[in-house]
């Protein structure tokens, strides 16, 4: 079973991950534990080339980089985990291609759904669950517990979090369209409620999938 997250940076995601995996191993179920982009030597190269580099990147470019960086995982470890029947959660998939690049960076949906299509070779999660929250929200949240400045210009964001108020809104626009396009795949969360509740919310989902 392919389990994804989505949501804005400062969701929650990583949080209730972290909860989940440690669920599910005490329910003697083998889990993996993956993110995007990342997850084999190259696609964690590209990851820091995308998060990282303080140089201006191109839509486009960094398209083709989250997609390679996707193919890279994808071809060599969430396949061959799907195939000896692992549970996979990852941590972001092509929903954040469409919300990120699609609504976010404005290219055209139809270019990105093909260059979606080459870099999962057709694989879609079983379930994705999205975390919803307002971008002012879930940067408050990130930075609360330092002394760092609450804008979306400050030097300690990396370079996707420096898009701006605007690019985030339109990012969740995005999610949203996602999701009413998709209701069989996603379950909406409101990220407000405290960790304990979310995570409660997942389990029980997951649960009755798993006996389904
Ligand atoms: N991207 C990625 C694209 O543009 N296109 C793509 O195709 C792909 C795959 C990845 C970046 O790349 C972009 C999206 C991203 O900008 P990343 O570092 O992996 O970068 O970023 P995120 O996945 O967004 O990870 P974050 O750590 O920023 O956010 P999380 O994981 O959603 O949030 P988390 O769990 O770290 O929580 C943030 C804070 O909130 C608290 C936590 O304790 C933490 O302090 N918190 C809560 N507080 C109150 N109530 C709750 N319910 C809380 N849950 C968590």
């Amino acid at each position: 079973m392919l389990i994804t997250f989505e949501g804005i940076d400062g969701a929650g995601k990583t949080t209730q991950i972290n909860k989940l995996v440690t669920y599910l191993t005490s329910q003697n179920r083998e889990v993996l534990t993956l993110r995007e982009p990342g997850g084999t030597e190259v696609a964690e190269k590209i990851r820091t080339i995308l998060l990282e580099s303080r140089q201006d990147i191109s839509p486009i470019g960094e398209l083709l980089l989250f997609s390679a960086s996707r193919t890279e995982l994808v071809q060599q470890v969430i396949v061959p985990a799907l195939a000896i029947g692992k549970t996979v959660i990852l941590d972001r998939f092509f929903d954040s291609t469409t919300a990120y690049q699609g609504y976010g960076r404005g290219i055209d949906l139809t270019l990105l759904q093909s260059i979606i299509d080459i870099s999962t070779c057709g694989t879609v999660p079983d379930i994705t669950f999205y975390l919803d929250i307002e971008p002012q929200e879930a940067l408050h949240r990130k930075f609360a517990k330092t002394s760092i400045p609450l804008t979306f210009e400050n030097d300690e964001l990396d370079r996707m979090e420096r898009s701006g108020l605007e690019f985030f809104q339109n990012v969740r626009r995005g999610y949203l369209d996602l999701i009413s396009c998709n209701k069989d795949r996603f379950v909406c969360i409101n990220a407000l409620l405290p960790e304990a509740t979310i995570q409660r919310q997942i389990i029980t989902v997951l649960e009755e999938r798993f006996h389904a």
